[in-house]
């Protein structure tokens, strides 16, 4: 399908006309997203939007969208709801339990084939021609619809960036964005001031935490005995002669003299190659960075990944509407409590891969996947996560997507799937996979999400049964694919640090 961004533009004005008149008639709104950092940013924007135009409205973030949250829901007094980050890939279920109230679904997950009835709005840039697994997220539909809104809601835009960072949408060279998320929300966060885009090292708390600090809390990416590892990182910065303080003041990676910075990521670089990490990777230390220019040197909110992060981490601590009140504003209190649900949140990751650095006989190894089950060992909004970075630390194989279990909350079985971007560019996506392995292993199951990244929701007890179906789905996606092999990446023309 041809890529049609006035459609797109149009369909997101006229969700805005509808959610005006609701605003204009006083309805009662409900909104409800995702518990992501992508689905508390959208929520952000759209809650922002409507306190602007001194609008009430009810708040809930969810994990996913469910027939017994819709049927709860459907009671509620307001029959005007917004859903955000979510809504596409359930769009049956809706229109089940809420019948003929107005609704307005802000997605970029793939929808399914059904039709839209009328008093269904949904801006969904899939149905444009536009791939939103990577070029806009949740937060930048939302945003989209909320610069409809009001006169001066071009801030928001910074929300939507760090939306887009938060579901991995940094996929272009030197990761910066690509397609809408370049075209629109990153100019326009520029434009209006919030955000500032430079070329510089990818390294969490550059500006705000010693630099051996700094170093080991790098996950993305993993640089191998320096990540998570004090000793090791102080003393690859002793090898180096970086003096780590400057008049008993610890220095920053930011405060660091050009000559400095420069000997510090290429020693860092030849060090990750050493230690056979792909070319690629190795490279990834330095590119594009996006600085909330609005927020104080040495806040959490600075670095708009790192914003992300905590974001995500509040969400994942069901704590979804602490972030939903920074999104909004709130520097006090609620960053406060944030920046505690962080540290609780990463002590947990650390022994998640801990334990599977520690056993790795829980790791096992098929044909096409690997797999592990946490059981009750991890709380279950974490296991995606776990999965996810113990890809990177390598703890897992590279070359292999991995299907986690974790016992969910609800008595039955998450499933987690992350991949890289190598195995997708060779044909895997795990979103559809996880959606028609669902299908197949039929009632009390349903998953999908990205082609990197998915999940789903199974019965206790057919954990085997759903790998069966994972691996035959996946023999299929992959059938053209002889080898994924790491294979060294052009780099000419790349931006450096100024
Ligand atoms: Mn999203």
């Amino acid at each position: 399908m041809k890529k049609d961004l006035d459609r797109l533009l149009e369909i997101a004005d006229s969700a805005a006309g509808r959610i005006s008149d609701w605003i204009e008639a006083n309805d009662p709104i409900f909104l409800t997203s995702h518990l992501d950092a992508d689905g508390l940013t959208a929520a952000g924007i759209m809650a922002s939007a409507l306190t602007r135009r001194n609008t009430p409205f009810h708040l809930r973030i969810v994990r996913q969208l469910d027939q017994v949250y819709l049927n709860e829901i459907a009671k509620d007094d307001s029959q005007r709801f917004i859903f955000c980050d979510l809504g596409s890939g359930q769009l049956p279920l809706i229109e089940d339990a809420l019948g003929s109230s107005e609704i307005v679904i802000l997605d970029h997950h793939p929808p399914g084939k059904e039709d839209v009835p009328s008093h269904i709005r949904q801006v969904n840039p899939h149905e444009y021609g536009f791939d939103a697994t990577y070029e806009i997220s949740g937060a930048g539909v939302s945003y989209l619809v909320a610069r409809h809104l009001g006169g001066s809601n071009g801030d928001l835009a910074g929300l939507a960036v760090v939306g887009a960072l938060g579901d991995i949408q940094d996929r272009g060279k030197q990761h910066d964005f690509v397609g809408l998320n370049k075209e629109i929300i990153i100019e326009d966060a520029i434009a209006s001031g919030v955000v500032d885009r430079s070329i510089d090292m990818r390294i969490f708390g550059r500006e705000t935490r010693p630099i051996h600090i700094a170093l080991q809390y790098s996950s993305d990416p993993y640089i191998p005995g320096i990540s998570n590892d004090p000793e090791g990182a102080l003393n690859f910065l002793a090898d180096l002669g970086i003096e780590l303080r400057e008049d008993e003041q610890w220095r920053t990676i930011a405060s660091l003299a050009k000559e400095e910075k420069r000997k510090l990521n290429s020693e860092l670089v030849t060090y990750m190659l050493k230690h056979n990490i792909p070319p690629r990777e190795a490279q990834s230390l330095v590119g594009v960075v996006f600085t909330m220019v609005q927020e104080e040197k040495g806040s959490y909110l600075r670095d708009a990944r790192m914003f992300s992060t905590l974001l995500n981490s509040t969400g994942r601590s069901n704590q979804g509407g602490i972030g939903v009140a920074i999104c909004m504003g709130d520097r006090k209190n609620m960053l406060r409590k944030a920046e505690t649900i962080l540290k609780e949140y990463r002590e947990q990751l650390a022994l998640g891969l801990q334990w599977l650095t520690d056993d790795p006989e829980a790791i096992q190894k098929l044909q096409l996947i690997q797999t592990f089950h946490a059981k009750d060992r991890i709380p279950d909004t974490i296991v995606g996560s776990i999965a996810g970075m113990a890809l990177n630390a390598r703890i897992l194989d590279w070359s292999k997507p991995v299907i986690a279990f974790v016992y969910s909350r609800d008595g039955r079985v998450k499933v987690s799937g992350r991949t890289i971007r190598r195995i997708v560019e060779a044909g895997a996506d795990l979103g559809k996979a996880m959606k028609e392995a669902s299908a197949e292993i039929g009632s009390g199951s349903e998953g999908g999400g990205h082609n990197i990244a998915a999940g789903a929701t199974i019965p206790r007890g057919q954990e085997d049964q759903f790998l069966k179906i994972i691996q035959r789905i996946l023999r299929k996606q992959l059938g053209r694919m002889k080898e994924v092999t790491s294979q060294p990446e052009e780099s000419a023309n790349e931006e450096t640090i100024k």
